[in-house]
């Protein structure tokens, strides 16, 4: 069964040994955050604080998807499932979209609180890193907006910073949907709302993090994704659409040219996003509705691997797999964005070359995809032997295939992450990026020969594997 809301998830992964109730005293002030890194370092399980300081009773939900059997739980297969054969699941689920439908009402109504009354330091929001501008309300967060001339809902997920009981910082990063969408309230005379959904299914938020194209609805593409139409409700006070079970949501409004100081944050990159306070746009939150007994939804950032990056790595390879079936690019065996590039700055593809020139039009279509155009540096092409997800064969084909004169090429203009940090901090809108055909050239007609094992002289070792003394089972990849 597909999980419907954060509720059943968290109960998936109790079944799975993939939890652990943290019932000790703990400080939403750092110690909160430094457990869940420390956890997350050495792969554990996800973390569900039950007992927040000055917080009686308030839960805090941390570390969802930061392995790949939990991100296997969230996506509704068997558990040993690879990021690589998640994200081919995506690309097919992801074929036939399913709108969300309007429901009366849900457990995200059960608390409403209005006007005078929203206090957002009510909730436990952690304070991640010592040099952070103060608390991340929103990280695993999904930002709700609507375009003022079409309608056109966008799902983004966009960090937010409590800046005081009802403001909330966001940073929208230059040509992301929801400030695509603020432009255009830009001499409306009206401020644009905005929901933001705090704790829900998971895949609202994989959804809501990967760059899916301008003008899509990301909504349906959960229900793709869950195989169901996503149930919503209308806000209190905005009329935008809210997943009925969310844990919390706060609506309000952006004036779309005000800003206010934001940051820093460490960020998922392992550094800072800058060095002092950025001026950022900011929500006016006019009404918080949550459920009974919150569970507040938070990511952990910092350097990977973490949460973070392994929604990334999965949803963008995802994505990136999707577009390039799109543009009908013939060959390709498999994708694979790996965490440890932050999630976000290489991108492995595995391609069987047909023609002369074939993993150029391969590497040269993934910088030209709604994904590969943005922050991607690296960008890998490997023949179909190597899968695109196997870090050692890779690594093996870029120092036994790739001759650099021949298989680099350097684009010198290119969209940028404004957090990339090997750029400088006042100058980041534009990167580089290197694409490395490190393929046999199609045309050769003399060609490396891979050495193969002998197929029955293997079947013979594979039979007898235990009797010469091994303790393991027989393994090999071909
Ligand atoms: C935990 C997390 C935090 C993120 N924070 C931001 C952010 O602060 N600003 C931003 O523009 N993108 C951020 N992103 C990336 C966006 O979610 C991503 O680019 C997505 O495509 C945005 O949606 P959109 O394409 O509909 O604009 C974040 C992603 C994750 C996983
Ligand atoms: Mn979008």
């Amino acid at each position: 069964m597909p999980n419907e809301n954060l509720r059943d998830f968290i109960s998936e992964l109790e079944k799975n040994g993939e939890l652990l109730r943290i019932k000790n005293e703990v400080d939403w002030n750092l110690e909160l955050s430094h457990i869940a890194k420390v956890n997350e370092e050495k792969t554990g399980p996800a973390l569900l604080f039950e007992n927040v300081k000055d917080y009686k009773g308030g839960k805090v939900f941390v570390g969802a998807l930061s392995s790949t059997k939990r991100l296997a739980i969230a996506m509704n297969m068997p558990i040993e499932t690879t990021q690589t054969q998640m994200a081919r699941a995506w690309v097919d689920r992801c074929k036939t979209l399913i709108p969300p439908v309007y429901v009366a009402t849900g457990a995200v109504k059960e608390n409403i609180d209005i006007g005078d009354d929203v206090d957002l330091f009510k909730f436990p929001v952690p304070k991640f890193y010592e040099r952070d501008g103060g608390r991340y309300i929103g990280t695993f967060a999904t930002c709700i907006t609507k375009d003022p001339e079409t309608g056109w809902i966008n799902l983004g997920t966009y960090r937010m910073q409590m800046l005081d009981k009802n403001t909330v910082g966001v940073m929208f990063i230059k040509g992301k949907h929801g400030d695509l969408h603020r432009k255009k309230y830009i001499g409306l005379n009206k401020p644009m709302q905005v929901a933001v959904v705090i704790g829900y299914d998971p895949l609202m938020f994989l959804a809501s993090s990967t760059t899916i194209s301008a003008g899509e609805d990301e909504y349906n593409y959960i229900g793709a994704l869950r195989g169901s139409a996503v149930e919503v409700v209308k806000g209190e006070y905005v009329d935008l659409p809210i997943p009925a079970n969310a844990e919390m949501v706060l609506e309000g409004e952006l004036w779309p040219e005000e800003l206010r100081a934001e940051g820093p944050f460490g960020e998922y990159t392992g550094y800072y996003s800058g060095v002092g306070t950025t001026p950022r746009h900011y929500i006016n939150v006019k009404a918080v509705t949550y459920r009974n007994d919150m569970i507040f939804h938070s990511t952990t950032v910092g350097r990977p691997v973490t949460d973070t990056h392994m929604i990334q790595a999965m949803n963008r390879t995802a994505t990136l797999w999707s577009d390039l079936e799109q543009m009908k690019v013939p060959g390709i065996q498999s994708v694979y964005v790996p965490p440890e590039s932050s999630g976000r700055y290489m991108a492995v593809v595995s391609v069987k070359c047909m023609y002369p020139g074939h993993s150029d039009h391969v590497g040269n279509a993934v910088i030209a995809t709604t994904t590969g155009s943005y922050g991607f540096k690296v960008i890998v092409v490997v023949d179909e032997d190597i899968p695109a997800d196997d870090m050692g064969r890779v690594l093996w084909a870029m120092t036994t295939r790739m001759n650099p004169l021949r298989g680099c090429q350097i684009i010198s203009r290119a969209r940028s992450t404004p957090l990339d940090p090997s750029l400088p901090i006042g100058a980041r809108d534009i990167t580089s990026r290197i694409i490395m055909d490190c393929t046999i050239p199609y045309e050769w007609k003399e060609k490396p020969t891979n050495i193969t094992l002998s197929e029955p002289v293997l079947e013979v070792v594979k039979e007898k594997w235990n009797e010469y003394g091994f303790k393991d089972a027989f393994s090999y990849k071909a």
